[in-house]
């Protein structure tokens, strides 16, 4: 659910346009305006209290719920992408990818009037979920990376199901950043690939890759390495 339906058309492209095309999975996009009734086809006024910008109205949203829900055996999981959300992550992403429906609340200006979520939470699951400690326009962008992120965790999304376990942020890898790859030529433009990659040394390999990735993550991110 949007006001800009058009920010949706690269789903149509690449892995997750490849799974809409095999049936792994249905899109739709919604323009919120549809459920306006007035000439200008208004989402938004101005907030209660004072202050900057605008906020979306709650009357489109309700109608909106009203027509998607209608004939669902089971309630959609209500995403609302929100820099005041918590944080999105791997895990909810896997938890995400389990559910039969996602129905996604794109916000702009100030915000959604608090009223929506709290009546969608009578209907529905909800989640405020933020990208990261940044400000985006709407919750458009957000939501096209968190679609990616759930869609290529669906059964047959991806060829090789392995490559989901070996990446950073997955199970697998006990929370470290993914190593550095290489591939050929062996030497380019002075630079030289590691030589333990051509041992074919398969246990000294993976000890080189481990020390990789945690030096990565030490440098990185050592909010994820245990104390
Ligand atoms: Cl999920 N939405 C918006 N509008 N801004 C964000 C965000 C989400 N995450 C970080 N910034």
């Amino acid at each position: 659910m949007s006001i800009f339906p058009d920010y949706f058309a690269p789903l149509h492209l690449s892995l997750v346009g490849k799974a809409l095309g095999k049936g792994l999975l249905e899109l739709g996009v919604h323009d919120l305006r549809q459920w306006t009734h007035d000439r200008h086809n208004t989402v938004d006024d101005t907030p209660y209290g004072g202050g900057a910008g605008m906020v979306m109205k709650p009357e489109p949203w309700g109608e909106c719920f009203d027509a998607l829900l209608d004939g669902l055996e089971e309630p959609p999981v209500l995403v609302v992408p929100t820099p005041s959300g918590i944080p999105f992550s791997q895990p909810i992403a896997y938890e995400l990818s389990e559910k039969s429906h996602l129905l996604f609340a794109c916000g702009r200006y100030e915000g959604i009037d608090r009223r929506v979520m709290e009546h969608a939470a009578t209907r529905m699951e909800v989640r405020e979920l933020s990208l990261g400690d940044y400000v985006l326009n709407g919750g458009e962008v957000a939501t096209l990376a968190m679609v990616e992120a759930v869609v290529r965790l669906i059964p047959g999304v991806i060829g090789n199901p392995e490559s989901l376990t070996e990446e950073s942020h997955s199970d697998g890898q006990d929370q470290l950043l993914e190593y550095p790859v290489y591939t050929k030529p062996p030497s380019w433009r002075g630079l030289d690939v590691p030589e333990v990659l051509f041992s074919g040394h398969h246990a000294r390999i993976a000890e080189w890759r481990r020390e990789q990735a945690v030096e990565l993550t030490r440098l990185r991110r050592p909010d994820l390495l245990p104390e």
